[in-house]
């Protein structure tokens, strides 16, 4: 296999099959609550009891799955590729992170949260980040400073996304940019096929159905991603 720069970029439709509820669907992940209630800065003002107990209930379900083919499928990938591999996902599951920890690591692959982990929280004062697997109370004290308190490590609307320039790095010198499960609706996520097709990578989405993006990439493949993504990736 030639050497070569691969991104991928994941979303909440790869762990759907894992049993987390995505985010747009019918039965989504904001049980009954609107976006502005729960994943914004002003939520938590606001109501961080409310807050802390949606990402409390979402943290807790993470015992009750796991990873599944297409996450295992890509960390196989990830193994054997001869060249740099870039995981970027949307994700704050850790169902990437685990089907990795299965493998001896491999040099040159790089796993990033852009929306951050929901098993970590973050200083609300020093922006520090701490494993943190239990629940956060309303008003969670912060080891870091003494007027902080401990927030999810979430990135929520309206917060800049993380890693971005290493992001951007590797979108600008990838030979091949696959996307699987989002429905390219979150910015700015959405807007790295733009970057890739700009650095004349191929292009491919691995989805259930097309995205709002589909006419961007070279190539699209449907269906769920427990099939789609390791029959795809057992061709490369
Ligand atoms: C920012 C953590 C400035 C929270 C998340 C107007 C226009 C454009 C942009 C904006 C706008 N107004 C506001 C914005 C910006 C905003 C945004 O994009 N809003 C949207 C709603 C319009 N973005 C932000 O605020 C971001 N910050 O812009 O800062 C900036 C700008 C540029 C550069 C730097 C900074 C911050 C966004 C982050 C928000 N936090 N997550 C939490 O988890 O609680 S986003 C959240 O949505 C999740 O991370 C999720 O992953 C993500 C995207 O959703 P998807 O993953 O795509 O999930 P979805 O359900 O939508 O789709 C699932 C797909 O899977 C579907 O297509 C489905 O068909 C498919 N599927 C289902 N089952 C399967 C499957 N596929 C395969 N197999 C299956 N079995």
């Amino acid at each position: 296999m030639a050497s070569r720069n691969l991104v991928t970029l994941t979303g909440s439709g790869i762990s759907a099959e894992s049993g987390v509820p995505t985010f747009r669907a019918a039965d989504g992940l904001w049980m009954g609550h609107r976006v502005g209630d729960v994943a914004t800065p002003e939520a938590f003002a606001r109501d961080p009891a409310l807050v802390q107990d949606f990402y409390n209930r979402r943290r807790r379900q993470l015992a009750a799955v796991q990873p599944n083919a297409a996450h295992h499928a890509l960390a196989d990938l990830a193994a054997r590729w001869d060249g740099h591999v870039l995981l970027v996902t949307q994700n704050v599951d850790d169902l990437h992170d685990r089907a990795h920890a299965d493998r001896p690591p491999a040099p040159g692959f790089e796993l990033i949260h852009m929306h951050g982990e929901l098993l970590k929280a973050e200083c609300t004062m020093t922006g520090q980040v701490c494993d943190r697997p239990g629940d956060l109370v309303p008003v969670e004290p912060s080891p870091f400073h003494p007027r902080g308190r401990l927030r999810p490590h979430i990135v929520w609307f309206g917060e800049f996304p993380l890693h971005m320039d290493r992001i951007e790095a590797a979108l600008r010198r990838c030979d091949l940019f696959v996307s699987i499960g989002t429905s390219g609706a979150v910015y700015p996520a959405a807007g790295f096929i733009q970057l890739a097709n700009l650095a004349g990578a191929r292009t491919v989405e691995l989805n259930l159905e097309p995205s709002l993006g589909r006419r961007l990439f070279d190539e699209g493949r449907y269906g769920p991603a427990t099939e789609v993504v390791p029959a795809f990736c057992a061709g490369l």
